[in-house]
């Protein structure tokens, strides 16, 4: 069956796939014995009350969930990373160009196909899923998301379940091979595949700062991510956004959010110059 999924991609050197469980078990640590147990139990309440806290202080808003419980009753995730064109990347190190917004546009449209294909390779195995497109229709977006800039599903997080890399300084999902020049889709089922991806549950950007040094809208903090470190700690995405708006306006005359300097100046996955 992975297999299968695995030949569905046109060419595979430009791609990265796993396999993931959404479970969010990770949070909860293994305890073994009694003592275990009892830390567990005071770690996950230091967690829920940090949670809590966190959500009083932003004003009683209901945050948006960072796991899949709430709202899709799905367990396993089918994720695809789609490498980005590196001579574009590198050419976005002063801000975005209107060839990187092409190439923006043509990668959703590749991986809105491939996972369609998968979808239906699927279900034509009997097993249903639902396809998470590259990117939203405008119709399809929640009033809420105004606030808080967050949709009830997170492919970064599907993509460190299946192991495929961490969430950089500045929020972005980083792989050993492709570093963030990588877009992301992901197929959703129930279907149990045979060989998961370990998922991946703490930064490895270690003491590099280099995202958050060329960030134009100083949007993060230099914290590094793990699983139990809401984004919002790290990173501003509204800084973020504005920052993008700013220059899309400015180099390309249009009301969209493209920026991706931390993308470009990242070292990881960026060829030798
Ligand atoms: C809203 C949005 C934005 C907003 C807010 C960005 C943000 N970082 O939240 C704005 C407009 C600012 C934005 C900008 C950009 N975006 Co954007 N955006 C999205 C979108 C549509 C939703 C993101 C969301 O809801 N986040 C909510 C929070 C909660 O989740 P998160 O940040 O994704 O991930 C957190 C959790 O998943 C958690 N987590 C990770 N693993 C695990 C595991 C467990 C167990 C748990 C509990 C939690 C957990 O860690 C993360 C940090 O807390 C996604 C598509 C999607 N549906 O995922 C694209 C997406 C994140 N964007 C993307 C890109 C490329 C960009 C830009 C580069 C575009 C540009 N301007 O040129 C910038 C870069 C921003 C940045 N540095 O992150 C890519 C990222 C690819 C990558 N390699 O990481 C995505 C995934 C689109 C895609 N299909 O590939 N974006
Ligand atoms: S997209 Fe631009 S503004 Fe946003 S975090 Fe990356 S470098 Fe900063
Ligand atoms: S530039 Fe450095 S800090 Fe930023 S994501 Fe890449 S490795 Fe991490």
């Amino acid at each position: 069956m992975q297999n299968e999924i695995i030949n569905i991609l046109p060419n595979q050197e430009d791609y990265g796939i796993g396999f993931a469980d959404m479970a969010e078990s990770d949070r909860l640590p293994s305890s073994a014995n009694f003592v275990g147990c009892v830390v567990g139990f005071l770690n996950v309440f230091v967690i829920r009350l940090r949670r809590l806290l966190l959500a009083a202080a932003l004003s009683f808003e209901r945050k948006w969930s960072d796991t899949l419980d709430d709202h899709y009753p799905y367990h396993y995730a089918v994720v695809i990373g789609k490498k980005l064109d590196d001579a574009i990347i590198d050419g976005i190190k002063d801000g975005p160009t209107m060839v990187y917004y092409e190439l923006y546009k043509a990668t959703n449209d590749e991986l809105n196909l491939i996972t369609a294909q998968i979808s239906r390779y699927l279900l034509q195995n009997g097993i249903p899923s639902v396809q998470i497109k590259s990117t939203m229709q405008e119709s399809d977006i929640p009033d809420e998301f105004a606030k808080t800039l967050r949709l009830n599903f997170s492919h970064k997080m599907a993509a460190t379940r299946a192991g495929l890399g961490w969430i950089g300084k500045t929020d972005l999902l980083v792989s050993e091979k492709f570093g963030p020049r990588l877009r992301l889709a992901t197929v959703l089922t129930n279907y149990r595949f045979d060989n998961l991806g370990i998922p991946i549950t703490e930064s490895r950007c270690g003491k590099c700062n280099i995202c958050v040094e060329a960030c134009p809208g100083q949007a993060a903090n230099g914290q590094l991510w793990n699983v139990n470190i809401y984004r919002d700690e790290f990173y501003d995405a509204f800084k973020c956004r504005d920052m993008c708006r700013k220059l899309s306006m400015e180099r390309l005359d249009k009301k969209i959010s493209l920026c991706g300097l931390c993308v470009c100046v990242c070292p990881q996955g960026k060829r030798d110059e």
